[in-house]
């Protein structure tokens, strides 16, 4: 019997191996490897560009990144923070690795972002930002979430870990909020390896981030802030640079994935796709399917895959304000937001990348229909 190959759920993007050789020659002539060296430079410019953007500031991770920014707002220890619990536990890691306590609020249930309508209620005397997720590359109701932190003089910080390249009415996903964050590791549709990025629109967070990132250092006998270490080295932004080149062309396989997948599971009773937003121009960073009235549950149809050497991921189950680390914080608990964890019991992302083959993308469909019969 031929034996298949095995899937996983992404697949790092990279640039052809001479193409990468050829951009990281000059370091071994330049000997700079980290530091805001020249790569690092130029890959801030082009992504200053790219997102139209007028500040980014580039970091090892997106989740340094997410908690400097938040820490740059300077908020006070054991303020409120409201954000929601369907994302990677670096979301609500970044808050209360910065002292402040993270207020869960619902998702919606078209978009699995923040339910704007829900904010308001939560806030209190002690709130002080929201930290919303671009989950899946889906766009958060950015016009209502403007409304609500002007009226009630609240800083918003997007976790754009997902999105981006991702535009809303033309504008990207970089240019939302007081600041946004993204992410650049291996598994996201843009990857400098590990890393990510604080961008946004003044003046104002410039120097305190490159002071977060680089121990306060502004000269050889000058230390100003106590800062850590999150600098993107040489090699990163090397691999940046090159595959920004290609980005656009990978968006571009993988909607045709996502199209062939919507070929096969729409219209199924009981399976439920994200529908294109309006306004957006999406990444097609992953690809949730929520098993709602199914003849098989969300982990029937994981454990089918994976029986084919199929690994499909439950991002994002369990809901972060279910974890053990979280547990006894007063506003945790998933029964404050029940459409969070209605999804986070259904949810199943499938494979999803550039190179995933159509051909793949049919067996992948066929054992997911499978289980339905
Ligand atoms: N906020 C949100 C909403 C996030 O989703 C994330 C990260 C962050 C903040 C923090 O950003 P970073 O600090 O990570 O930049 C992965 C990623 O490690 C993580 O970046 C991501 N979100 C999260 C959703 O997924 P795991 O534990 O699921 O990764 P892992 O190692 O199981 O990899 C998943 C699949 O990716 C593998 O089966 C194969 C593929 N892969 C993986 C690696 C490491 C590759 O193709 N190449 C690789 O190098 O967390």
């Amino acid at each position: 019997m031929q034996q298949l190959e095995k899937i996983l759920v992404t697949r790092s993007s990279m640039p052809d191996y001479e193409e990468y050789c050829e951009e990281i020659k000059k370091l071994w002539d330049s000997h700079w490897l980290t530091n805001m060296g020249e790569e690092h430079v130029r890959l801030q410019q082009e992504l200053e560009d790219y997102l139209g953007c007028q500040h980014v500031v580039l970091y090892t991770n997106g989740h340094l990144a997410l908690e400097n920014v938040i820490a740059a707002m300077q908020f006070p220890k054991g303020a409120e923070v409201i954000t929601t619990p369907f994302t990677f536990v670096s979301t609500t890691h970044a808050i209360v690795r910065n002292g402040l306590t993270p207020v869960f609020c619902d998702v919606d249930p078209e978009t699995y972002t923040i339910d704007a309508g829900k904010i308001e209620e939560l806030i209190t005397d002690k709130t002080v930002a929201i930290v919303p997720v671009h989950v899946y590359g889906n766009m958060c109701d950015v016009e209502r979430i403007a409304e609500i932190a002007k009226k009630h003089g609240l800083k918003v910080i997007y976790d754009a870990a997902h999105a981006f390249a991702v535009k809303y009415k033309g504008v990207s996903s970089a240019n939302f909020g007081d600041a946004s964050m993204f992410s650049f590791h291996a598994t996201k549709v843009f990857n400098t390896i590990e890393g990510g990025a604080v961008c946004f629109p003044n003046d104002t967070l410039v120097g305190t981030l490159n002071d977060m990132k680089n121990f306060g250092i502004r000269g050889p006998e000058r230390c100003v802030f106590v800062g850590g270490n999150a600098k993107m080295n040489e090699f990163q932004a090397a691999m940046g640079i090159c595959n920004l080149r290609h980005l656009d062309r990978e968006i571009a396989k993988r909607k045709a994935v996502m199209e062939r997948y919507w070929q096969h599971l729409d219209h199924v009773p009981g399976i439920r796709l994200c529908k294109p937003q309006k306004d957006v121009e999406p990444n097609y960073a992953y690809f949730p399917v929520v098993f709602d009235g199914y003849a098989a549950t969300r982990d029937q149809v994981f454990d089918a895959l994976g029986e084919q050497g199929i690994t499909a991921r439950k991002y994002f189950y369990p809901l972060t304000n279910s974890f053990e680390c979280y547990r006894d914080l007063p506003t945790a608990g998933t029964e404050k937001t029940p459409v969070a964890a209605f999804l986070a019991d259904r949810v199943l992302t499938l494979p999803m990348y550039a190179d995933l083959a159509p051909e793949d993308v049919d067996r992948i469909c066929e054992i997911v229909l499978a289980c339905g019969k």
